[in-house]
């Protein structure tokens, strides 16, 4: 029934033009013998670019080939390279630092958020809110391609919040938020081994749920989008890897029938934009954000039958653009794939029939 209906849709609507991808851009600060901030996650597409504000400096890839700026020099350059490709770009200045970490270094980490095979696809990660079973689908695109059992977490009060690199190695972490103590934790992930983990700030009032994640300050750290599902209110977490570092208040949204589905960059301006769906209603509407203030919206197609959550927005065909992952435990799942907020065509993925099973991201 539904995946008729998109197909009606798809056959319906006759695509707008899509804007060119235009990736986000994370700024880094060369000054003081430092690179600031040393350390930046960001996704393949995106720009770095070095500003440098006092002193005689470089940069250089620790490879020696993949980015420079030239030669060290005092003026007051600036360099931007675009990272195509997963993996981990350490660099360097070649006057006051050296290869592998030494002195005037940093590091460029490109992952895709939800990827655990390390294939620079998103997969989908799956707990039983009833066993504390934690699987993980590892994704070809939409085509579903074997996966893996994590370390299962018997205490079902811990919920998946999110699906992204915390610790700055190019691999996927998971943020677990538990919905009885208000603890909030990162497991760093080798891939769908966890390797360790870090606690983050608590937040005991339990009405606060992690909605989402996204580098809305676009400093190359993953930042937490936090919606209060009692009085409406919505909170950014700035972070710095795992330690809050600040944050922003957005626009209540009163309406708690109004839920979080996800974000993702569907304006394609380089900046996060936050997904909503009604609950009760069943409509859908992105806030186009410029940082954390809402710059534009758009409505995007209604489901009316409310068994359909959103529970996921990542980038499963790899153009660059945001789709949607869809739940109905009644149904089977879907994923929507997205030319910005238009639906291209939808697919359907092996059911999962229990609602225990819940979708942990990507998110
Ligand atoms: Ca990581
Ligand atoms: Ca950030
Ligand atoms: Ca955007
Ligand atoms: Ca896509
Ligand atoms: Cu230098």
């Amino acid at each position: 029934m539904f995946a008729r209906r998109i197909l009606g849709t798809l056959l319906l609507t006759s695509l707008p033009t899509a804007p060119a991808a235009f990736a986000a851009t994370v700024n880094v600060t060369v000054a003081n013998f430092t690179f600031t901030p040393r350390d930046v996650t960001i996704q393949p597409g995106d720009t770095v670019t070095w500003t440098n504000a006092g002193g005689f400096h470089n940069v250089v890839s620790d490879d020696g080939t993949t980015f420079t700026n030239g030669a060290p020099s005092s003026a007051a350059w600036t360099y931007s390279f675009t990272f195509t490709a997963a993996g981990s770009f350490p660099y360097h200045c070649a006057v006051h630092g050296a290869l592998g970490g030494v002195g005037m270094s940093g590091a460029v980490q490109v992952s895709v958020p939800g990827d655990f095979s390390l294939d620079a696809k998103p997969d989908i990660l799956w707990r039983n809110q009833a066993t504390g079973d934690n699987v993980v689908w590892f994704m070809n695109g939409t085509t579903l391609n074997g996966g893996q059992v994590l370390t299962a977490v018997p205490d079902t009060s811990w919920t998946i919040a999110g699906t992204a690199d915390f610790n700055f190695d190019a691999k996927t972490d998971i943020l677990w938020r538990n919905q009885t103590s208000g603890a909030n934790l990162v497991w760093f992930m080798n891939g769908a081994t966890l390797a360790s983990g870090a606690l983050l700030t608590p937040v005991a009032d339990v009405n606060w749920q992690i909605a989402a994640t996204g580098d809305f300050n676009a400093d190359g750290s993953r930042d937490i989008l936090w919606r209060n599902q009692a009085t409406g209110d919505n909170v950014v977490w700035f972070m710095s890897g795992v330690t809050l570092a600040g944050g922003a208040v957005l626009p209540t949204v009163a309406d708690v029938n109004w839920r979080v589905g996800g974000v993702g960059d569907f304006n394609a301006d380089g900046q996060p934009d936050i997904l909503w769906r009604n609950q009760a209603t069943g409509d859908n509407v992105v806030w186009f954000m410029n940082g954390t203030s809402i710059a534009g919206g758009a409505v995007l197609t209604a489901v009316a039958d409310v068994n359909w959550t959103i529970a996921g927005v990542g980038d499963f065909n790899a153009d660059g653009k945001p789709d949607i992952l869809w739940r109905n435990p009644a149904a089977g799942d879907i994923v929507w794939l997205m030319n910005g907020t238009a639906i291209a065509s939808g697919v359907v993925l092996p059911a999962v029939n229990d609602p225990s099973w819940r979708i942990g991201g990507p998110r």
